[in-house]
């Protein structure tokens, strides 16, 4: 009997449970381009372009391997993945795909109703089952990612001298998150030259998603685990050791800073997140890293990448749907590189724009905070991030966008909004000086949007958050404000929203 092993384009790994459970001899591994993937959002150029060159390169790898691979370009017209198993089903007289569980439940969904049975397998790469999420979330009031976290380094062993956390203490954040650094001493992530086999697929993706958001020259990305094992240790001997000091910084002529791009190579397969903590523990060990850098990066990893995976699956897939806040504004134009004042949201959009890439506090305190300030609809900013971002899948974006950053999800993710005015901005990053708004001015012509939105923000949800214990200051300020000064910030404030709806710049 011949059974077909589905690969998906973020299962690049040889160790994948679906490939585990196939026999080499007689079984056929099914990998397929197909329209309906690639275009469920419109994707960033870039980011299809990794994944079809990391998904060519990986199947030769199989092949040579010793497995027989029955691999469906672009060109073939594949639309759907059901669609291309089935094909390959008849081709190969197979009647059982054995598959690794897909990390969206819209393919879940599929390959369950696939007339050809599946047979879908834990994805056994994240630390943390969906049975153990459900054990550890069972019976908590409150499902806080810091809890979660000391069980995952207790059950990895990372940075721990037996029961404790290595140092005496689990989580060193009280050390990171400085401002931004005058200058930094690290060359940024490894680049990579294009090969023939991704030339080929610069020149298809050119051709055939051109016309999506996104630049597709200067194509540098690892394209297969040699490569992103050589970007890793490059990372980790110039990039690690200040990560955790400049975490949260933003610079206008640094897009990357200390960051170690590593989780578009995770989120693909083509790095394992053990390999990388364990890389990352043994610099720390070494000295080549502080402890705040190396446990601060470790928590990422272990902590918050496998919590949002648990709250996607915890949750359902009516999950991106939420919009706790009633949210239903229109994603404005600036999103898609429309013109705008504001330098901070400029730099943002145009260096994901070239580079599919942002950082962490660029997607949560510029674009989040944004779209959640003017109040856009979460499923439209929700497929805004799933589609510009190359390291972004739906079980990781939507926790993140959904949940962390538009509070949408009520606050399971989330304990109080993550929302700031300008302030924030100005003490993270060099971009307040170079825009047309001035951070200082509270309100008038040049006062930054955020400013006034963020008050806009506060009073008009004042019913829903005027208890969260959180949130008393903010409040607390607010009401003692001068009476004119508050009425001058909402006028002005719905001023921007209007302009934001006008299609005009904002
Ligand atoms: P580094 O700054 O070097 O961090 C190390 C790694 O830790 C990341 O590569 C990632 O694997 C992991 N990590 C850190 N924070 C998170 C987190 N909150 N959730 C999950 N993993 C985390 N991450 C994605 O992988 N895909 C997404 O689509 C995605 N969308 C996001 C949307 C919003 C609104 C926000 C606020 C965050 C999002 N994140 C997403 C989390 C985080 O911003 C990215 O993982 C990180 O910026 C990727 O850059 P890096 O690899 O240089 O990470
Ligand atoms: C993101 C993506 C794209 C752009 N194209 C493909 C594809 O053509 N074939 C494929 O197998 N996978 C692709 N992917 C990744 C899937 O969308 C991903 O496996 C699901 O969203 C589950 O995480
Ligand atoms: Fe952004 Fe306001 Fe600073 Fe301009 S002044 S860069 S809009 S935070």
């Amino acid at each position: 009997m011949v059974n077909l092993i589905l690969v998906l384009g973020d299962q690049l790994s040889m160790n994948l449970s679906a490939l585990r459970a196939g026999d080499k001899a007689s079984d056929v591994v099914v990998m397929a381009e197909v329209t309906d993937e690639a275009g469920y959002v419109p994707h960033h150029p870039k980011k299809i372009a990794f994944l079809f060159a990391a998904m060519r390169k990986f199947a030769k790898r199989l092949s040579d391997d010793g497995w027989t691979v029955d691999y469906a370009r672009l060109e073939a017209g594949e639309t759907s993945i059901v669609g291309a198993l089935l094909a390959a089903a008849t081709r190969h007289g197979a009647d059982r795909v054995i598959a690794t569980e897909p990390g969206e439940w819209r393919l879940i969904e599929a390959l369950t109703h696939c007339p050809v049975p599946v047979d879908q397998r834990p994805d056994d790469r994240f630390i943390a089952s969906h049975q153990d999420f459900a054990g550890w979330a069972k019976g908590r009031k409150a499902l806080r990612m810091e809890y979660f976290y000391r069980d995952m380094r207790r059950k990895t062993g990372l940075m721990m001298e037996g029961d404790d956390p290595a140092g005496g203490q689990w989580n060193y954040d009280h050390d990171n998150r400085k401002p931004a650094p005058g200058q930094v001493d690290y060359s940024g992530p490894m680049r990579f030259t294009p090969d023939d086999t991704v030339q080929e697929v610069l020149t298809l993706v050119a051709a055939r998603f051109g016309d999506n958001f996104g630049d597709l020259d200067d194509f540098w990305f690892a394209t297969d685990q040699g490569q992103a094992r050589q970007h890793l240790a490059h990372w980790i001997k110039g990039g690690l050791p200040q990560f955790g000091d400049f975490q949260d910084a933003m610079l206008d002529d640094n897009r990357f800073l200390y960051h170690g791009l590593v989780g578009l190579y995770v989120n693909a397969g083509l790095l394992d997140p053990m390999e990388v903590c364990e890389a990352v523990e043994a610099a720390w060990q070494a000295g080549d890293a502080p402890i705040n850098a190396a446990e601060g990066f470790i928590r990422q990893i272990i902590g918050w990448r496998e919590y949002v995976r648990g709250i996607y699956f915890l949750e359902g897939p009516d999950y991106t749907q939420r919009n706790g806040l009633k949210h239903t504004r229109d994603l404005p134009a600036v999103y898609w590189g429309g013109a705008t004042f504001m330098r901070c949201m400029k730099q943002s959009v145009a260096q994901t724009k070239e580079e599919a890439y942002a950082h962490h506090i660029q997607r949560l305190m510029v674009t989040g905070n944004f779209a959640l300030l003017a109040g856009i609809a979460p499923a439209q900013i929700h497929e805004w991030y799933l589609a510009v971002y190359a390291d972004a899948y739906e079980w990781v974006e939507a926790p993140n966008v959904i949940g962390m950053s538009q509070f949408a999800d009520g606050g399971i993710i989330a304990s109080k909004p993550y929302v700031s005015s300008g302030n924030y901005i100005n003490k993270m990053s060099d971009y307040c000086g170079g825009c047309a708004y001035k951070v200082a001015h509270k309100t008038g012509k040049q006062a930054c949007p955020f400013n006034l939105l963020y008050w806009h923000f506060l009073d008009r949800h004042r019913d829903l958050f005027k208890g969260n214990p959180r949130m008393g200051n903010m409040y607390a300020v607010w009401d003692r404000m001068d009476a004119a000064k508050r009425q001058t910030i909402i006028t002005e404030g719905d001023d921007i929203l209007a302009r934001l709806d006008a299609g005009e710049p904002v």
